[in-house]
């Protein structure tokens, strides 16, 4: 209730997706719907709001992908950006503006951003050591060095992680590191940056989010608490790179933004464009970002908290004359099928493929996301479940009803709507449950609680198909049409209700419902009365609001994902060839042994690690192994591994480790320990 007294208007923004690629179902569940979701909610409400979007156009991935092509970066983001903003578009995402980095109002207001913080001195100026390329004449980012894994000693890991077992890196930990450019050795020089003091924020963060914030969904707020609590440093907003917005301040030649400083400052640059544009409606651009009447959420995903609960408020804050966010309604992820959706290993549902497999269904899609909505963990998309969904909630009860509702009328009315007679005590309490809903959905509304808002709206329709059934107008045609008429009014209110609770989860649908309805006006204000549709006002020609999804369209969904999954793994065999033949000698220097597990424990602070005590038929012996992320250590207890008993010992986390166990290798990196078949005897050898 305060909240409403304290704020006049709403600045929502959504993470703006880097143009690298297309964006699939992950993007749309974890931010994209909610986010419009809420909006089209407030602007129902006739609350004053602005919807923020746009492309991340900058940063290292997009110069890579540029490389490998053979085209520029702005041709990169040229192509992405068009075809992300179409597939917005498409599902109903209702920016008020969808812009991009590269855009000059952009490049202008970043740019005086940072020329605003250097001036009033909060910046710390360091000089740090940087692997340089010496024949590219450039420094390397550390996505374009690669190298061996110091822990899983993969080849073509990346300066920051690798791919293979996950680990975060830092370039100078890598093995054999090459520029990803030139392929040549690269070399440490000398190079200055620009940091934020995060750590002199500290104090302030922690009153900010810990204190004056707890209402923060818990996966947020422990995600910032675990920050705090680690201790904050200074981070350096500058790179050495040609694709981004040049340092604008003198000697920094060669030096960009980075794209997590550019990034969040495009959800200003953007409302300013948009005001520019459309001047009477949305007035100055400074009301959206000053004014402390104004309300600043931010819609995310999970990976992007850090960014937006910690860094961009300190830089607002470091300016001092912006608002801060008050909310930051971040989702998890949503997997698919059981697996990480992966752009590289097209593992994804694109949003374009989609529309054309799907045409006219995005209402079906936009139901499916938010039913399963990731808000407070990782959830799984399934056909099946997306089939499911469609042909027993969307048809059999929001459809079946509506449908119902207005054949009937069409039937013994001629389309018109019917008056009302006297109301029975069911009919009251039906209309009663009605009106409780609004304020359900509201509450749920304003606490970002969007899978159990729709499932509240999504009852209104059960309860609508429910009273038709248990009132059964068409047996009672022949007796008393009085009857049939109340029952087929309220029948009808509720339908024209539904139209206005489904239009932020549902909007291609509702608009659809109020063309059949013919009905003009509607808000929020009307939900719960029922009076929508006065006695003799005619009606638009029905139409089926959703039809069954069969098998046979989702088995070749389910058939297209196998092949990817085929495809992917057929790549990982070519990439990983078995190796040149040996002879029988040099097997027989591998000594392969059976040894029982005794003790399982994690490694600490190695969250990859498990220390294993192994009977091997002599003196137990101490291995160490990165399989922590696939095994319990209790489960392995008792177990029977294999083990090569002859490798020369060698130190891990402090750790002397005499062994390596073996483990067969997924094609998705995941680790299955290898057994016997019987139990044997512990240190029998395997040959
Ligand atoms: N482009 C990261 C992402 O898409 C980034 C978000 C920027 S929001 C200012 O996950
Ligand atoms: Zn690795």
């Amino acid at each position: 209730m305060e909240e409403k007294q304290r704020f006049k208007r709403t600045t929502v923004t959504s993470a703006l997706p880097y143009a690298n690629g297309p964006v699939h179902i992950g993007h749309l569940a974890g931010v994209y719907v909610p986010a419009d979701i809420y909006v089209r909610y407030l602007r129902l409400k006739q609350e004053e709001v602005v919807f923020i979007g746009g492309s991340d156009e900058h940063g290292v991935p997009i110069t890579i992908r540029a490389k490998k092509e053979g085209v520029t970066p702005q041709d990169i983001v040229d192509r992405y950006h068009e075809l992300i903003k179409k597939s917005f578009e498409e599902f109903g995402i209702s920016f008020d503006i969808y812009s991009r980095t590269t855009s000059k109002t952009h490049h202008d207001t970043a740019s005086d951003f940072f020329r605003k913080l250097y001036d009033k001195g909060e910046f710390i100026e360091k000089s740090s050591m940087q692997y340089y390329d010496e024949e590219a004449k450039t420094f390397l980012a550390d996505r374009y060095i690669t190298g061996e894994c110091p822990h899983c000693h993969a080849e073509g890991a990346y300066g920051d992680q690798c791919e293979k077992c996950g680990t975060s890196l830092s370039p100078t930990e890598l093995i054999n590191p090459k520029s990803a450019i030139s392929g040549s050795q690269p070399v440490m020089r000398e190079t200055k940056h620009w940091y934020l003091p995060l750590d002199k924020y500290e104090p302030w963060l922690r009153q900010w989010i810990l204190d004056e914030h707890k209402e923060w969904r818990p996966n947020v707020y422990g995600q910032c608490k675990s920050w705090l609590d680690m201790g904050l440093q200074p981070r350096a907003v500058s790179r050495d790179l040609d694709w981004g917005i040049p340092v604008p301040v003198a000697g920094a030649d060669g030096k960009v933004l980075y794209v997590w400083f550019d990034a969040p400052i495009g959800y200003i640059s953007n409302t300013k464009e948009l005001c520019a544009r459309e001047p009477e409606r949305f007035g100055a651009w400074e009301t959206w970002w000053k004014d402390p009447e104004t309300r600043l959420v931010h819609f995310i995903g999970k990976d992007n908290i850090v960014f937006h609960c910690i860094v961009f408020p300190t830089m607002l804050k470091a300016d001092g004359s912006y608002i801060l966010p008050d909310n930051v309604p971040a989702n998890e992820f949503l997997n698919l099928e059981g697996d990480k959706i992966s752009t590289s290993r097209n593992w994804a549902v694109w949003l374009h493929e989609y529309l054309q497999e799907f045409p006219g269904k995005q209402d079906v899609l936009r139901y499916v996301l938010t039913a399963n909505a990731p808000e407070t963990k990782d959830n799984d998309f399934t056909w099946k479940d997306f089939q499911a969904r469609n042909n027993n909630e969307l048809v059999a009860v929001y459809g079946n009803f509506v449908n119902r509702a207005l054949q009937l009328t069409q039937k013994y009315f001629a389309g018109t709507v019917p008056a009302a007679a006297e109301l029975t005590d069911y009919d009251r309490e039906t209309l009663h449950e009605f009106a409780d809903v609004k304020g359900e959905v509201e509450k749920l509304l304003d606490n970002f609680k969007f899978r159990d808002a729709q499932k509240e709206a999504m009852n209104l329709a059960r309860i609508g198909n429910k009273y038709l059934a248990d009132t059964e107008p068409w047996k009672l045609a022949k007796s008393d049409m009085t009857r049939v008429a109340t029952i087929l009014n309220i029948a009808l209110q509720l339908a024209a209700n539904l139209s206005i609770a489904f239009e932020p989860f549902l909007p291609f649908s509702s608009r659809r419902l109020r063309t059949m309805l013919n009905m003009s006006s509607f808000d929020w204000e009307q939900l719960g009365s029922t009076d929508l549709l006065p006695a003799g006002h005619r009606l638009g020609t029905p139409e089926l609001l959703f039809e069954k999804i069969d098998d046979v369209v989702i088995e070749a969904q389910v058939q297209k994902l196998l092949d990817t999954k085929r495809t992917n793994e057929a790549a990982a065999y070519r990439a990983n060839p078995i190796r040149p033949t040996i002879e029988f000698d040099d097997f027989t220097k591998l000594d392969i042994r059976v040894g029982t597990v005794l003790a399982c424990s994690k490694v600490p602070k190695a969250d990859k690690l498990l220390q294993f005590e192994i009977a091997d038929g002599l003196e137990n012996r101490t291995i160490v192994s990165g399989i922590a992320h696939y095994y319990q250590p209790e489960e392995l207890v008792g177990k029977q591994v294999c083990f090569i008993a002859n490798l020369a010992p060698r130190k891990l986390k402090g750790i002397v480790s005499e062994g390596m166990i073996l483990s067969a290798e997924n094609a998705d990196g995941s680790l299955s320990v290898v057994t016997t078949l019987s139990e044997v005897k512990p240190g029998s050898e395997v040959k």
